[in-house]
Protein backbone atom coordinates (compact mmCIF):
# COMPACT_ATOMS: atom_id res chain seq x y z
CA UNK A 1 0.00 0.00 0.00
CA UNK A 2 1.04 3.43 -1.03
CA UNK A 3 -0.15 6.10 1.62
CA UNK A 4 0.51 9.40 -0.50
CA UNK A 5 -0.64 11.44 2.38
CA UNK A 6 2.51 10.59 4.10
CA UNK A 7 4.99 11.44 1.12
CA UNK A 8 6.68 14.80 1.34
CA UNK A 9 7.44 17.18 -1.85
CA UNK A 10 5.15 15.41 -4.57
CA UNK A 11 3.31 18.32 -6.71
CA UNK A 12 -0.42 18.78 -5.99
CA UNK A 13 -2.12 19.01 -9.25
CA UNK A 14 -3.66 22.57 -9.74
CA UNK A 15 -4.71 23.93 -12.95
CA UNK A 16 -1.52 26.58 -12.17
CA UNK A 17 1.02 23.50 -11.24
CA UNK A 18 4.30 25.21 -12.69
CA UNK A 19 7.82 24.60 -12.22
CA UNK A 20 10.80 26.91 -13.20
CA UNK A 21 13.30 24.84 -15.45
CA UNK A 22 16.50 23.66 -13.30
CA UNK A 23 18.57 26.75 -15.98
CA UNK A 24 16.13 29.44 -15.28
CA UNK A 25 15.41 29.76 -19.05
CA UNK A 26 11.78 28.24 -19.33
CA UNK A 27 8.86 27.81 -16.85
CA UNK A 28 6.99 24.55 -17.43
CA UNK A 29 3.61 24.67 -16.55
CA UNK A 30 1.24 21.88 -16.50
CA UNK A 31 -2.23 23.09 -18.49
CA UNK A 32 -4.23 20.19 -18.48
CA UNK A 33 -3.76 16.54 -16.78
CA UNK A 34 -6.45 13.53 -17.95
CA UNK A 35 -7.09 12.25 -15.14
CA UNK A 36 -6.83 14.68 -12.60
CA UNK A 37 -4.99 14.43 -10.95
CA UNK A 38 -2.56 11.96 -12.28
CA UNK A 39 -3.23 8.63 -11.79
CA UNK A 40 -2.01 4.95 -12.15
CA UNK A 41 -1.15 4.01 -15.51
CA UNK A 42 -1.54 6.17 -18.87
CA UNK A 43 -1.91 9.72 -18.33
CA UNK A 44 -2.34 12.60 -20.83
CA UNK A 45 -0.82 15.67 -20.03
CA UNK A 46 -0.49 19.35 -21.59
CA UNK A 47 2.46 21.39 -21.02
CA UNK A 48 3.14 24.99 -21.49
CA UNK A 49 6.47 25.48 -22.43
CA UNK A 50 7.25 29.71 -21.65
CA UNK A 51 10.48 31.82 -21.77
CA UNK A 52 11.93 32.99 -18.27
CA UNK A 53 14.43 35.29 -17.64
CA UNK A 54 15.94 36.65 -14.52
CA UNK A 55 12.45 35.07 -13.26
CA UNK A 56 9.79 36.36 -14.99
CA UNK A 57 7.65 34.39 -17.61
CA UNK A 58 7.71 35.53 -21.07
CA UNK A 59 6.51 34.39 -24.29
CA UNK A 60 5.25 31.04 -25.10
CA UNK A 61 7.75 28.64 -26.93
CA UNK A 62 6.75 27.25 -29.97
CA UNK A 63 8.37 24.70 -32.31
CA UNK A 64 10.51 23.45 -28.73
CA UNK A 65 12.58 19.94 -28.98
CA UNK A 66 11.86 17.68 -25.62
CA UNK A 67 11.35 14.33 -24.28
CA UNK A 68 9.86 13.63 -21.40
CA UNK A 69 10.67 10.23 -19.19
CA UNK A 70 9.07 8.78 -16.28
CA UNK A 71 10.86 7.19 -13.25
CA UNK A 72 9.94 5.65 -10.39
CA UNK A 73 13.01 6.70 -8.15
CA UNK A 74 12.55 4.53 -5.53
CA UNK A 75 12.63 1.26 -7.02
CA UNK A 76 15.32 2.84 -10.00
CA UNK A 77 13.08 2.07 -13.40
CA UNK A 78 10.90 3.68 -15.43
CA UNK A 79 7.96 2.55 -17.93
CA UNK A 80 8.08 0.50 -21.56
CA UNK A 81 5.75 3.10 -23.09
CA UNK A 82 7.56 6.10 -24.62
CA UNK A 83 5.97 9.23 -24.08
CA UNK A 84 5.19 10.92 -27.58
CA UNK A 85 5.36 14.38 -27.79
CA UNK A 86 2.64 16.82 -29.69
CA UNK A 87 2.63 20.21 -30.73
CA UNK A 88 -0.68 21.71 -29.79
CA UNK A 89 -2.53 24.71 -32.31
CA UNK A 90 -2.03 26.87 -29.06
CA UNK A 91 1.80 27.99 -29.52
CA UNK A 92 4.13 27.05 -26.72
CA UNK A 93 1.50 24.07 -25.61
CA UNK A 94 2.44 20.59 -26.15
CA UNK A 95 0.75 17.12 -25.14
CA UNK A 96 2.70 14.14 -23.66
CA UNK A 97 0.93 11.16 -24.10
CA UNK A 98 0.77 7.86 -22.38
CA UNK A 99 2.59 9.67 -19.74
CA UNK A 100 2.52 5.59 -18.07
CA UNK A 101 2.89 5.46 -14.51
CA UNK A 102 1.71 1.68 -14.01
CA UNK A 103 2.69 1.50 -10.23
CA UNK A 104 1.25 3.06 -7.07
CA UNK A 105 3.98 5.58 -5.10
CA UNK A 106 6.48 8.51 -6.13
CA UNK A 107 7.15 9.22 -9.72
CA UNK A 108 9.20 11.66 -11.23
CA UNK A 109 8.24 12.50 -14.97
CA UNK A 110 11.45 15.18 -16.40
CA UNK A 111 10.58 16.89 -19.30
CA UNK A 112 14.01 18.03 -21.05
CA UNK A 113 14.19 20.58 -23.72
CA UNK A 114 16.80 20.36 -25.94
CA UNK A 115 15.70 23.88 -28.61
CA UNK A 116 15.25 26.23 -29.14
CA UNK A 117 16.73 27.04 -25.40
CA UNK A 118 18.21 23.67 -22.95
CA UNK A 119 15.94 23.36 -19.78
CA UNK A 120 14.61 20.73 -17.94
CA UNK A 121 12.17 20.38 -15.03
CA UNK A 122 10.55 17.07 -13.07
CA UNK A 123 7.40 17.13 -11.92
CA UNK A 124 6.85 14.29 -9.13
CA UNK A 125 3.58 13.10 -8.28
CA UNK A 126 2.43 10.23 -5.78
CA UNK A 127 0.28 7.58 -7.34
CA UNK A 128 -1.75 6.17 -4.89
CA UNK A 129 -2.85 2.21 -4.66
CU1 LIG B 1 8.13 0.89 -8.87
Amino acid sequence: MVDCSTVMGADTFTTDLHHAGTAGMINFKMTSATPAPPARDDNTWIIELDSMASGVVGNPIAGATMTATPFMPSHQHGTPKQVVITPMSTAGQYQLAPVNMWMPGVWETTIKVTSPQTDSAVFRFCIPS
